[in-house]
């Protein structure tokens, strides 16, 4: 696909575009990954590449994510060159309404999808992301593990009015997303009760936006696990108002990031996250640099690869170019 991306409208002659993708899930949550087909964003830092997929090509972004070929909940990957010495590919993570900086379920899965295609084999592969270099392992087991970009915990205790829910506190954290996390949020973590948590974790982001946190795009609640062997359960809600099925990467970045911060954890120590589904990552950390609190996270679960195929762009459907919300 070339620069002169067709726009959203019915022609004469229509233009086709063709897209082939691989779709998998990590602990239940989807990652549509694009393996050939996708804009061509040139060359240069992925940071750079990023904002070019934003700005010149973002109805291809909701084509892939959007209904009616995905849904809110899927996360996109398109497979690039790296830019960063020693990479073996590069990726940019997209949703339903944006680009993520890095994406911890998204990179188990394109792993697996590497493996499919014959592309990767146990070891260590060196991915290329927006906001920094990733290594995923492949293991024999055919588990991943993301040794993720550095991660910190940025404002500890941040006390939010939240119309309806009264003051809640929080800690603000990077772990390759922005996220809020709130500890024992009082809402039931469970699977029959995700509209509510919704609200809830919808409102909780607004009211910590508004007082001087506009970075944070994902609410991370935690509470007791339902799992044997699990430390904590999470719910967390997507930039685009869809909740991570996975335990989520980043997310779980951010919450170790916090724990070794709070001294909860130790360095080398395993943190096993369960998700609202009872998905399961492992997680532990080393320290980056105690005095500034900044850990390297390293990640681990599993993906499954569920569906291959082309997706049509035909420029005379008129939802070609996706459902934007
Ligand atoms: O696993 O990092 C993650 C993630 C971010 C958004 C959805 N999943």
């Amino acid at each position: 696909m070339n620069g002169a991306f067709a726009l959203p409208h019915a022609r004469r002659h229509p233009v086709k575009h063709f897209i082939r993708i691989l779709d998998t899930h990590t602990g239940g949550e989807p990652t549509r990954i694009v393996v050939d087909g996708g804009p061509e964003l040139g060359a240069g830092p992925l940071s750079e590449r990023v904002r070019r997929f934003r700005v010149e090509f973002d109805a291809y972004r909701s084509a892939v994510a959007n209904e009616p070929r995905g849904s809110d909940v899927m996360v996109g990957a398109l497979l690039v060159p790296p830019h960063e010495p020693g990479c073996d590919f590069g990726v940019i993570f997209f949703n339903n309404v944006g680009y993520l900086g890095m994406c911890g379920h998204g990179t188990i899965g394109l792993v697996v999808a590497l493996a499919h295609l014959g592309k990767a084999r146990p070891g260590d592969v060196r991915i290329d992301t927006p906001v920094g270099v990733v290594t995923a392992t492949l293991h024999e087991d055919g588990s991943v593990s993301v040794a993720n970009v550095a991660s910190h915990c940025e404002a500890r205790g941040v006390r939010v009015e939240v119309p309806g829910h009264g003051m809640v506190t929080g800690d603000v954290a990077w772990g390759g997303n922005w996220f809020f996390l709130v500890e024992d949020p009082g809402q039931a973590l469970e699977a029959g009760n995700v509209d509510a948590l919704t609200e809830y974790a919808w409102r909780v982001r607004q009211a910590v936006n508004a007082q001087g946190f506009p970075e944070v795009d994902h609410v991370e609640l935690f509470g007791p696990p339902a799992r044997d062997g699990a430390d904590s359960r999470n719910f967390v809600l997507c930039p685009g108002k869809a909740y991570d099925r996975s335990p989520c990467g980043t997310g779980t970045s951010a919450k170790l990031a916090c724990l070794a911060a709070d001294g909860k954890l130790g360095a080398g120590e395993d943190w096993v996250q369960e998700s609202i589904l009872g998905s399961l990552f492992t997680g532990r950390f080393e320290w980056v640099s105690r005095a500034e609190g900044r850990i390297a996270p390293v990640i681990r679960g599993t993906a499954h690869v569920n569906g291959e195929a082309t997706l049509i762009l035909d420029d005379s459907d008129p939802f070609c170019w996706g459902i934007r919300r």
